[in-house]
């Protein structure tokens, strides 16, 4: 038993009285799919039938999403750095620390030093507020986790199409004939989308083609599977555009009309060996024939694409690969057709829609745009910086003499989500001052000098935007445990001490902010807080319109221009070089865990579905090493090492082995490289070279 003069725990512990949950028709806290949840009997949530999970459908992360919401290690007081400890503070001197923490750094070495992390978790108010910040400080040093999962994807696709996002939505893809699926495991990681959308239309017919290095949920339900060795994309799609070439399968009138540099195309295809790709990435020649035939024949295909694609050094290339094979069938601008990005968390499509990136304003203009800086200035009472920022990958290895010195970290984890994960440590223990704002005390919450114990997706409203460009509102069930308060609130006292008592920050609530940032977000022009309701608007959102704009790039592309080019890409080897008795390690997702795990690994019942991780190992892989399914394996290479059990299976392809990176142990990211792609500076998660051994 605690004594009247023990400090108070800044847990929520078993606290016996936490706010009562009501049932208000939120939006799920994990993935880009979106679905409608709210508050039923006990720890549990429900589907309500929402616009996307339209028969109040629901996954095991969403019935579990209250569960890390009343933790018992759920922070709920503010934790300060003393000595080396954290203790609990009152609010007041944790937002002095910040204040003078960041302020110090400031006057010393310039705005430039400091980072922002926005949070695709959180809303778009949120966010919006979050680049507000940096940008009235003087920096454009904001990003998220974005730049971690699309960043590529989206790179290509606006030099292409001239926006970055799904081109199509959920409930028009149901159309295609067929579906390439490319990289992504829809089934386990966008599984009300898998199981409403896409499966559905698979019963009904639509051939699906999976290119995934393991067989996994999406595989069972896939006609054609092509088990691509990780970082071989490019000869696989470069030889399925030879295939619909030499047979014939181009749309005439489409490359007519819409699409340029058909010529310089087909020429560099003239080099390209079906047999010689198949082979070099890994794939049967004939299955591989088949899926090009699949897709060419298909009156409409839809391919979706994932972090198997835009993971590697050379990720916007993989995209554009992709992106020629649309062109080249004219599947794009038409219902069941498209490109389409299954976007990562519940908001991080609309993260980067308002701003949190270094080289974007808010809806993409640069920030070298004078136009679009005057266009914030008006509406802000200050211009943001010119100069595009630092990435989130960058800036871990700037910090020191001329680098970033001060970070904010709102809602992620990057010290377990980040590469390299030992240098990313190093990186962040040797700032100056690092602040945290979050539900737990995180990996990353540990090496901070103030801890702000913010509210969870069950305790605030606000706005976020799906995989399909729909924006929807999240409504409270609750007040925040403890001395826990609302990310806006906190937010706002920090935008307003970290850059003067103006009127910068202070709002009446979401409405008012979602009501700024539609003024300077043109994607999100004439959007209404209120009229969304518990419906949605999608961007793009033309006057006038009753729900937006649903397929993109008809009859012109977003960029203005009627035609694009085609664009001939060539294999990029990966940056690991494998030596003789090393694989290949690739890392990725289960169904029941989220990202660093910092809300699945507090769920009893997501644990209990699967507690710990293990490595896939193929069998052959695992007898040339004397291993057995169960084993203690170690994996290493000259970043780091970890231990975990085997799981000795066929499904995944020789000579590659998967993990997740779910855990903080064993933390995977040790493993991981620096090697990032040119345009994007996405991290290379995806190809590791790994020593294998028997522990
Ligand atoms: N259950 C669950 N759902 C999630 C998340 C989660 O953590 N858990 N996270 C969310 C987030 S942030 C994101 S970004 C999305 C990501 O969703 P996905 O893109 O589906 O994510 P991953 O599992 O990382 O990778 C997809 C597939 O790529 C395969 N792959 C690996 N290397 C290669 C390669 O070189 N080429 C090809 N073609 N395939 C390869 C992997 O085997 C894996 O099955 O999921 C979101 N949804
Ligand atoms: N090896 C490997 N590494 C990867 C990947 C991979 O495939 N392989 N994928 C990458 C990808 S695609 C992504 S997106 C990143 C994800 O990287 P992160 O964004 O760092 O991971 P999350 O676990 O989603 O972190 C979210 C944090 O926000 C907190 N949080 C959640 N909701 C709220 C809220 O409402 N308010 C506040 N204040 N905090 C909140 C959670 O407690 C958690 O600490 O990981 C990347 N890392
Ligand atoms: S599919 Fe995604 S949004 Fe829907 S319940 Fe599952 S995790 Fe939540
Ligand atoms: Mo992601």
């Amino acid at each position: 038993m605690g004594t009247a003069d023990d400090p108070p725990s800044p847990f929520l512990g078993s606290d016996p009285d936490p706010p009562e949950f009501e049932s208000s028709k939120s939006v799920c806290p994990f993935c880009g799919v979106g679905c409608g949840i709210e508050h039923a009997n006990g720890d549990k949530a429900t589907g309500w039938k929402g616009s996307v999970n339209q028969r109040g459908e629901v996954c095991p992360k969403g019935v579990a999403a209250f569960e890390p919401v009343r933790h018992e290690k759920r922070l709920v007081r503010p934790l300060v750095r003393e000595s080396g400890t954290h203790v609990v503070a009152p609010w007041e001197e944790a937002l002095e620390r910040i204040e003078a923490g960041v302020r110090e750094v400031v006057d010393e070495h310039g705005p430039e030093s400091v980072a922002f992390f926005a949070s695709s978790s959180c809303t778009n108010e949120e966010n919006y507020l979050v680049q507000k910040i940096a940008r009235a400080l003087g920096t454009n040093n904001v990003d998220n986790c974005a730049r971690l999962c699309h960043s590529s994807t989206v790179a290509a696709m606006v030099e292409r199409f001239g926006a970055g996002a799904m081109t199509n939505t959920l409930e028009d893809v149901g159309e295609a004939d067929a579906f390439l699926v490319c990289g992504a495991n829809p089934a386990e990681q966008h599984p009300i989308a898998f199981q409403s959308y896409l499966s559905p239309a698979v019963d009904d017919g639509t051939t699906l083609i999976h290119v995934d290095p393991r067989e996994n949920a999406t595989t069972a339900e896939a006609d054609v599977h092509l088990p691509v060795t990780p970082g071989y994309d490019i000869p696989l799609l470069n030889a399925m555009a030879k295939v619909v070439v030499e047979e014939e399968l181009v749309d005439e009138a489409f490359l007519d009309e819409r699409a340029e540099g058909r010529a310089a195309f087909e020429a560099h295809l003239e080099d390209v060996d079906v047999e010689a790709n198949a082979r070099e990435a890994g794939v049967d020649p004939d299955d591989l024939r088949a899926a090009a035939r699949a897709y060419g024949e298909a009156d409409r295909a839809a391919a979706f694409t994932g972090m198997g694609m835009s993971q590697h050094h050379c990720g916007t290339d993989n995209v554009h690969a992709l992106i020629n094979l649309a062109v080249l069938t004219g599947n794009v601008g038409k219902p069941g057709t498209g490109i389409n990005p299954l976007r990562g968390q519940n908001n991080v499509q609309g993260a980067n829609d308002v701003g949190a990136r270094p080289g974007d304003l808010p809806g993409y203009d640069p920030v070298t745009d004078a136009d679009a800086r005057d266009r914030c200035a008006e509406v802000w009472g200050f211009e943001p910086p010119a100069e595009p920022g630092r990435t989130q990958v960058e800036w871990a290895r700037s910090v020191g003499d001329d680098g970033v010195r001060a970070a904010v970290v709102f809602g992620e984890n990057p010290a377990v989500t980040e590469p390299n994960a030992n240098e990313v440590a190093d990186a962040l223990a040797d700032l100056d001052f690092l602040a945290v704002i979050d539900l737990f005390e995180t990996e990353t919450a540990e090496l901070a000098d103030v801890v702000l114990p913010g509210s969870s997706w069950a305790e605030k409203a606000g706005t976020v935007t799906n995989t399909d460009r729909r924006v929807q509102r999240m409504r409270p069930s609750a007040d925040p445990p403890g001395e826990a308060r609302r990310d806006l609130e906190i937010l706002q006292e920090v935008g307003r001490r970290l850059t003067g008592p103006d009127l910068a920050f202070d709002y009446d609530g979401p409405a008012d902010v979602f009501a700024e940032l539609t003024e300077v977000t043109p994607i999100y022009g004439g959007m209404s807080y209120g009229e969304i309701g518990e419906g949605y608007q999608r961007w793009p959102f033309p006057a006038g319109a009753e729900s937006g704009t649903d397929v993109l790039h008809e009859g012109e592309f977003a960029s203005g221009d009627r035609r694009t080019e085609l664009a001939p890409v060539d294999h990029v080897p990966p940056a690991d070089d494998l030596a003789d008795d090393q694989l290949v390690l690739t890392t990725g997702r289960v169904l029941q865990h989220f990202n660093s795990g910092a809300l699945t690994r507090r769920s009893g019942t997501l644990m209990r579905l699967r507690g710990e991780d293990v490595v896939q190992l193929h069998p052959d892989d695992a007898d040339a090493r004397g291993i057995e399914d169960g084993d203690e394996v170690r994996l290493s290479n000259e970043r780091g090492a970890v231990t975990v059990a085997a799981e000795v299976t066929p499904s995944i392809t020789r000579g590659t082995v998967f993990t997740t990176f779910h855990y903080a142990e064993p933390l995977i990211n040790v493993l991981t490289g620096d090697a990032l792609d040119p345009v994007a500076k996405i991290p290379e998660y995806k190809h590791s070279a790994v020593t294998v051994e028997r522990v």
